[in-house]
């Protein structure tokens, strides 16, 4: 079996990811800057989908007009000589000295001006590379002291910001979705919005919720020590996983972004297995995007290996889950332990089906009884992630 990645898996780095030069805040930078026409090139190369990019990733800051159409002319074409699009576009509301109170919910009313200014002018470049997606990550938009603000008006401030940029979408007739993406703190102390379902809801209050959806990350999820699958599974479920980034965390770490896979193979398993649909379910037909970057120990040959270890690991993590599905034993598990509704409570609340289910009679101690063998089927799982079976 070939675990070869082709375009069809819709595999995407981000220009930030496999260009990260790996400083981290206690070191300098261990590799070269690299050039995003030559990173275009090797995403071609190795079979990725896609590359996507935040507007300084590409547009150096503060980069005249003219310089910033050659930059993006010659991208586009670089983009095209290696067969590979650009689906998801950002802004970066985080590096610049003037974030540092954060951007949509700074207290100065000039930098949630300016925040939103950028973002327009970014969402431009994004569709006119061809972007699809819009993500939305405020690393800045949280606080270290909570007396600085009501963190009410914070979310008021942040609604207000995504209400104006979905109206100027709108407006320009951009085919754009938004994604937002959770993270519970770090650069800030706390991160307003800390997790995939505080999105969700929030999502719910705004004046466009059908444009905008979660771009949930493994890394953050398992920083607030949750569950990543059942926190896409629930986006998933009401239609909103609009994005996702893949990658590698331990619980109770700073943001690691390590290689999708290296860690707690058994959540990326069922990940993968949640992703492909391979239980049933709806499959998630959007880019698999790697938000990740190579260890500092690395050079430019190992960036470029820890690319491929991304996509590999989720093609074969993709075939474990088929053969897992497909499994006798595993079925004979799933069926002796899944049945329908006895009343149809989806149907919602009725008389009659209120009175039919107060007359059941349940034998509750030979109910619980029964063993369900869910060990025996965590060890098939274990095995078929193992290549044994
Ligand atoms: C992080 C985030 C970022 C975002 C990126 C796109 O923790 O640094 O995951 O990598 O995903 O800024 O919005
Ligand atoms: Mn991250
Ligand atoms: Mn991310």
């Amino acid at each position: 079996m070939s675990f070869e990645p082709t375009r069809n898996d819709l595999f995407t780095f981000g220009l930030w990811t496999v260009g990260n030069p790996g400083r981290d805040p206690f070191g300098h930078p261990v590799r070269e800057a690299q050039d995003p026409c030559r990173i275009a090139a090797k995403l071609g190369e190795i079979g990725a989908y896609g590359v996507n990019l935040h507007d300084e990733d590409l547009v150096p800051f503060g980069s005249s007009a003219v310089e910033r159409d050659r930059i993006v002319s010659d991208f586009k074409k670089a983009m095209e000589d290696a067969g590979i699009v650009c689906p998801m576009a950002t802004t970066n509301l985080f590096s610049q000295p003037i974030f540092k109170d954060g951007a949509f919910t700074a207290n100065d009313p000039r930098v949630r001006a300016y925040a939103i200014q950028k973002t327009m002018a970014a969402m431009d470049l994004g569709v006119e590379l061809g972007a699809k997606t819009y993500v939305f990550w405020g690393g800045r938009e949280g606080t270290e002291s909570d007396a600085c603000r009501d963190p009410r008006e914070a979310l008021k401030r942040f609604r207000g910001a995504l209400d104006f940029l979905t109206g100027y979408c709108e407006d320009q007739g951009y085919d754009l979705r938004f994604a937002l993406e959770a993270k519970p703190n770090e650069p800030r102390g706390d991160i307003y919005l800390s997790t995939t379902g505080h999105m969700l809801h929030f999502i719910s209050t705004l004046a466009k919720p059908e444009r905008v959806g979660v771009n949930p990350e493994v890394a953050h999820e398992t920083m607030a020590g949750l569950s990543f699958v059942h926190g896409v599974a629930q986006a998933m479920e009401c239609g909103k996983l609009f994005h996702i980034d893949l990658n590698g965390q331990r619980i109770g770490r700073y943001d690691q972004d390590l290689r999708f896979g290296s860690e707690d193979l058994k959540q990326a398993f069922l990940l993968v297995r949640l992703l492909e649909g391979t239980a049933g379910g709806a499959r998630y037909e959007g880019p698999r995007h790697f938000d990740a970057h190579a260890y500092r120990t690395e050079d430019d040959e190992g960036v470029w290996e820890f690319a491929r270890g991304c996509m590999r690991t989720y093609n074969i993590l993709r075939e474990r889950a088929k053969a897992f599905d497909a499994d006798p034993d595993v079925q004979e598990i799933l069926a002796m332990n899944t049945d329908a509704d006895l009343v149809d409570f989806r149907a919602g609340y009725s008389k009659d089906r209120g009175a039919e289910l107060r007359a059941m009679d349940f034998d509750a101690a030979a109910i619980a009884i029964k063993g369900l063998r869910y060990e025996r089927l965590d060890q098939i799982m274990t095995e078929h992630m193992m290549g044994v079976r």
